[in-house]
């Protein structure tokens, strides 16, 4: 079926009419989001509903995940469509510029990559009719929005995203829950996102809940007292979906966290029981025939004690409900670094959700029966990981050699008793998002010699290799050249500075910590700059260095690093000796939307991590696909991304994984800081004065060079990789003074790109792990 896009902007504007009382041209960004949000819900009910109707009977999975980052929907939804172009069309016949929603405001229901690769997984799924529902927390307040201060600090402001309404969300009560705690009994409200297919007529679901409290306030059958403490109970429920948590890479041992990842567990749960009764009966043996469950790291993990309380609830044994578990749930772990590893105390997990604590007792009883070596707890401590392994059908990593790291090192144990549970699902992205809807331009040029729509079958993209010559490469080069323009226009107005679209682009945009080494590339920055002032690199080709990062609120080091690199942007963009060489720029609130502009305008990839700490990534895969070369170390998926690409179009340097392990006890930073004089140079602008220095600043300099009581100096191998870096980056820097050699790498970038889709993840997961087919229409 096709949608009438004069019926929606009609429903649009009667919407305005009768709810604002304005015109389509009066209408401001908020007024005209919601109400073509409203119209377009109404265009996709039917579609909504026969796909529900159609999965009735079928075999389903179901994806868990704490975040969801889906950023701004309205240009994706119409995007998928297929509307896009007609309906910016319309609304530019009556005088109204669509871009006038990039006001819109991002739903930010996620940190980071683990966020955004739920969200690109849901797409996908939608597009290849795969009968795949997500779950999730409907947070009050998404991931905190992002502002510099005059001293370059980072400071965080609430970001209620539903303060003008939600368009994209029905909600549900008639399907609420009650879910238990030691201290109250709490409801869960669902509120129903439709996931729109690109291509098809499927449309998946995103059911996210919100927490409310059980009573309703009757102001007659109270006396003052009651009152007063039924509003407190009121806002003690409410504050459990009341802000998601900002930390992306440290795990923190929060009561309100327990309750947050216990709600989505018994919700989602209880809320499948419900489904899965109305389609095949009260008989619950057959619920892992039926349904898988995919566990987002290890978030919901309280979703197996919790589906083996439910099972026994409904008559079943222990042995038999575990049985079912087992089968049920799958876990794809993000991340190897310790810190970030989920283990809850059981004294507080008992606290709050006793029941939960019996049942994780019980089972790592009998783990401890069958496998003496292996535990799930240890210390009074109930290792989540652990558990996500031994009562799950399969454990994945993201990219394939953190999940060879997953079984030599994390789970080496478990990976000698369970081989044929471990496997491995390179991430990917959705190409709607991160090449159709923000590259334009770019998908127009592909499409045209690729032919058909390689939107869905992004595999077509290889077709371009053969046809790269000096014509396809002009046509790249003008493209980028015109998203740097846009993304130059969009940097002065949101940060106040200008730009030069004939610099070359080199980008670093994720979240900040130390593993991903934003360090790294600020101490380069200031090292050019000095090698520039000096006349040492008369070669060096113009550059704009982008950084775009949030620090989680309470990570020092991470907003000592933000602050150090907005000084040096402020020291080297007011010097007149480099103003024709040289800006850095720190966009502030880089999210999902930000990422849609400068991701088409980047040249350099900065992918540094040491080899063996970021999962994955997939913001290199977003690049990738849009034509930036990747300077990156062996780590993640940008291993995959030079095999696929071939390393002679990648920058690659620093030490691979076996290096650094081998180095690690005798490993010396400060050796290299003495014998690197620009290495040296550079880091002492940490505490010299050369830019305003601070407390925080000087740890940076002592972490880097002497430790800290908590880790060893220079902990992610800056100076080990400093110098193989700066090789790098000044090679790619050279390369691109032949543009069409610099371009023609970026196009084998390009076409390189398939393997990159999330259709092919997401297939993946559907064949290897939940064994769901493609629904038929
Ligand atoms: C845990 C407990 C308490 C509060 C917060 C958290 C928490 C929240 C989010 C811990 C971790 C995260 C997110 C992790 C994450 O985004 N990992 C990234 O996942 C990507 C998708 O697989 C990978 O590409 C990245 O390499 C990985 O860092």
């Amino acid at each position: 079926m096709s949608y009438n896009c004069l019926n929606i902007l009609k429903w649009t504007e009667a919407q305005l009419k009768y709810t604002y009382d304005v015109s389509l041209q009066e209408a401001t960004p908020q007024e005209l989001h919601e109400a073509l949000g409203e119209a377009v819900m109404m265009a996709i009910s039917d579609n909504w509903n026969r796909s529900k109707r159609t999965r009735m009977h079928e075999r389903k999975a179901y994806y868990f995940s704490a975040e969801y980052l889906i950023g701004r929907l309205v240009y994706s939804n119409l995007y998928n469509l297929g509307i896009l172009d007609d309906m910016k069309k319309l609304f530019a016949e009556r005088g109204v510029d669509l871009a006038i929603l990039e006001d819109v405001e991002d739903a930010a229901l996620g940190n980071g990559g683990l966020g955004r690769l739920a969200a690109c997984f849901l797409d996908s799924a939608a597009t290849c009719n795969l009968p795949l529902s997500g779950y999730g927390l409907r947070y009050r307040f998404g991931l905190f929005k992002q502002k510099f201060d005059a001293e370059g600090n980072q400071c965080e402001a609430a970001d209620d995203w539903t303060k003008y309404g939600d368009p994209w969300s029905y909600r549900r009560y008639n399907h609420t829950v009650k879910v238990h705690f030691a201290d109250h009994d709490v409801l869960a409200v669902p509120y129903d996102v439709p996931v729109i297919g690109y291509g098809t007529d499927n449309i998946n679901t995103l059911r996210l809940w919100q927490c409310e409290a059980v009573e309703e306030l009757d102001f007659n059958a109270f006396n003052d007292q009651d009152y007063l403490r039924a509003l407190a109970q009121k806002n003690k429920a409410e504050d459990i979906t009341r802000v998601l948590y900002p930390n992306d890479s440290t795990w923190e041992g929060k009561r309100l966290r327990i309750k947050q990842q216990y709600l989505l567990s018994s919700a989602s749960l209880q809320d499948m029981i419900r489904v899965y009764k109305n389609a095949h009966g009260n008989d619950m043996t057959h619920f892992a025939d039926f349904y898988a469950v995919q566990l987002n790291d290890t978030h919901p993990a309280m979703s197996i004690p919790e589906l083996i309380r439910l099972l026994m609830l409904e008559g079943m044994d222990f042995e038999q409900s575990f049985d079912i578990a087992q089968k049920t749930f799958s876990y794809t772990n993000h991340t190897v670094m310790g810190e970030a590893l989920e283990k809850w105390n059981l004294d507080l997990l008992r606290s709050v959700v006793p029941e939960i604590v019996d049942i994780i007792c019980r089972i790592d009883a009998k783990l401890k029966s069958e496998h003496p070596n292996l535990f799930i707890i240890r210390d009074n401590t109930a290792h989540m990981a652990n558990l996500s392994v031994y009562v799950g059908s399969y454990v994945n990593g993201v990219a394939e050699i953190h999940s060879q790291i997953l079984k030599d090192d994390c789970f080496k144990e478990w990976y000698q008793v369970f081989p044929e549970r471990f496997q491995n699902k390179t991430n990917g992205v959705t190409p709607r998002r991160w090449i159709g809807l923000c590259n334009p331009e770019l998908s127009r040029m592909i499409h045209y010699r690729v032919g058909s729509d390689f939107m869905k079958d992004l595999d077509r993209l290889a077709k371009l290799k053969p046809m790269i010559d000096d014509d396809m490469v002009h046509q790249f080069n003008t493209i980028k050249r015109q998203k740097k323009e846009q993304l130059c226009a969009i940097i002065a107005k949101k940060e106040g500075i200008q730009l030069n679209p004939d610099f070359v682009f080199d980008v670093q945009v994720k979240r900040l910590h130390e593993y991903k080494r934003q360090l790294m590339n600020a101490l380069s920055i200031v090292d050019i700059y000095f090698r520039l002032k000096d006349g040492e690199l008369p070669y060096f080709q113009p550059t704009a260095f982008i950084f775009g990062a949030k620090s989680a609120p309470g990570y020092a080091r991470a907003k000592a690093i933000i602050r150090y690199i907005n000084r040096i942007a402020k020291m080297i963009n007011n010097d007149p000796a480099v103003s024709d060489k040289l800006k850095v720029v720190f966009v502030q609130n880089y999210n999902c939307s930000y990422a849609e502009h400068i991701i088409p305008a980047a040249d350099i990839s900065e992918q540094i991590s040491p080899a063996g700490t970021e999962a994955s990534g997939t913001g290199n895969m977003k690049l990738m696909l849009n034509g930036a070369v990747t300077l990156g170390t062996m780590d993640g998926a940008n291993v995959e991304i030079t095999k696929e690409a071939g390393i002679e179009n990648e920058y690659i340097f620093g030490a691979t994984v076996d290096q650094i392990n081998s180095c690690r006890d005798t490993y010396c930073s400060r050796d290299i800081y003495n014998s690197n004089r620009y290495l040296h140079r550079a880091i002492d602008t940490l505490v010299d004065g050369t830019v305003p220095t601070d407390d925080d600043q000087r740890e940076l300099y002592h972490a880097l060079l002497d430790g800290a009581s908590w880790h060893r100096p220079d902990h992610y191998f800056v100076l080990l990789d400093y110098a193989s870096y700066m090789d790098a980056k000044l090679q790619a820097n050279h390369d691109y003074s032949n543009r069409l050699e610099f371009g023609r790498k970026c196009l084998m970038n390009i076409a390189s790109g398939a393997k990159f889709s999330s259709d092919r993840t997401i297939r993946q997961y559907a064949d290897e792990i939940w064994h769901i087919k493609p629904t038929q229409y």
